[in-house]
């Protein structure tokens, strides 16, 4: 990761625009605090694509694209990679930021970064029309840039996913791997999949109910695990509860979008969890 970290604060003298892509059921979560700071030190404006919005809370997006649009240098929309329609806005919008920019002279050059698994190779593909990127649903799938042009006057550079040395935030690092920005083998699926539960029992208790057809007064994130594994026969062979595969049964339902649409924070409990982050003293964090 070191190495494409420093291959991206390279390419970045060269860019024009950075996209950064970012998840819609999580966008500050998902947003890479080292892409803003690069972004800032180069002083390059910045398209904010909050995707895989299909699989988001549309009311939470408009409160994200609001909080975001209000921030000076960025322009952020919400999309889909697998809408061409949305797709289509990109360049249309890049183009916008760096008007300075025109003609076989002076190419736009756009750069889509973000951290891993949150959609930048399909969009590559989208934008060019033709599958010159490899994607797939785990994180680092793509392991070294590559530039192309996209239509004249103006090229493209898919980059690898790119996280930072330290999360700082453990809900963050759950909301990560709930949405599979994090490796399997970076953290435990169980853990994952109760805090997921109690993210969504107070968010969606309702989509909970309709999915496992249980009813979710009095639960928290461990209870309902639980009841997962019940109602869908996980038992070990001694006869136990088989918790781990019910968090495998509840992460997959939650990721390919079963359980609904959904969006695990909105800016004011971001700020909230920040904030309340902030007044830890030191010795205790
Ligand atoms: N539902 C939905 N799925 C999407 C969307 N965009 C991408 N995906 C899926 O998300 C997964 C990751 O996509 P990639 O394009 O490989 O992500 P990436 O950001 O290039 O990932 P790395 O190369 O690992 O950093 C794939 O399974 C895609 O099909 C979207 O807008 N909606
Ligand atoms: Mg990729």
């Amino acid at each position: 990761m070191n190495s494409a970290r420093r291959a991206f604060a390279k390419a970045l003298a060269a860019i024009d625009v950075v996209i950064e892509v970012t998840d819609a059921r999580l966008p500050g979560a998902s947003s890479n605090p080292m892409i803003e700071e690069l972004r800032h030190f180069r002083n390059r404006p910045c398209l904010k694509l909050l995707n895989k919005a299909d699989l988001a809370d549309p009311k939470a997006t408009r409160e994200w694209i609001a909080y975001y649009n209000a921030q000076p240098g960025v322009r952020a929309i919400a999309i889909s990679a697998k809408h061409p329609a949305d797709v289509e806005r990109i360049p249309v919008l890049s183009r916008q930021l760096a008007p300075h920019r025109s003609g076989a002279e002076k190419p736009l050059r756009m750069a889509l970064a973000g951290i891993p698994n949150v959609g930048k190779s399909t969009l590559m593909n989208a934008l060019l029309k033709r599958r010159v990127a490899k994607v797939g649903d785990e994180p680092a799938v793509t392991k070294s840039q590559q530039t192309l042009d996209l239509g004249p006057g103006m090229t493209l550079t898919d980059t690898p996913g790119l996280m930072w040395p330290k999360i700082e935030h453990d809900a963050d690092g759950f909301m990560l791997a709930a949405s599979h920005a994090i490796g399997r083998n970076a953290v435990i699926d169980e853990e994952v999949a109760v805090n997921l539960g109690s993210i969504l029992l107070a968010r969606y208790p309702a989509f909970i109910e309709v999915r496992y057809r249980i009813d979710v007064t009095g639960l928290d994130g461990e209870g309902l695990l639980e009841r997962i594994a019940h109602r869908r026969g996980c038992i070990r062979k001694g006869g136990g509860l088989d918790l781990e595969k019910a968090a495998n049964v509840f992460l997959v339902d939650y990721r390919s979008g079963t359980l609904g649409r959904i969006t695990l924070e909105v800016p004011e409990s971001r700020q909230q969890m920040l904030a309340a982050a902030e007044s830890v003293p030191d010795v205790l964090s």
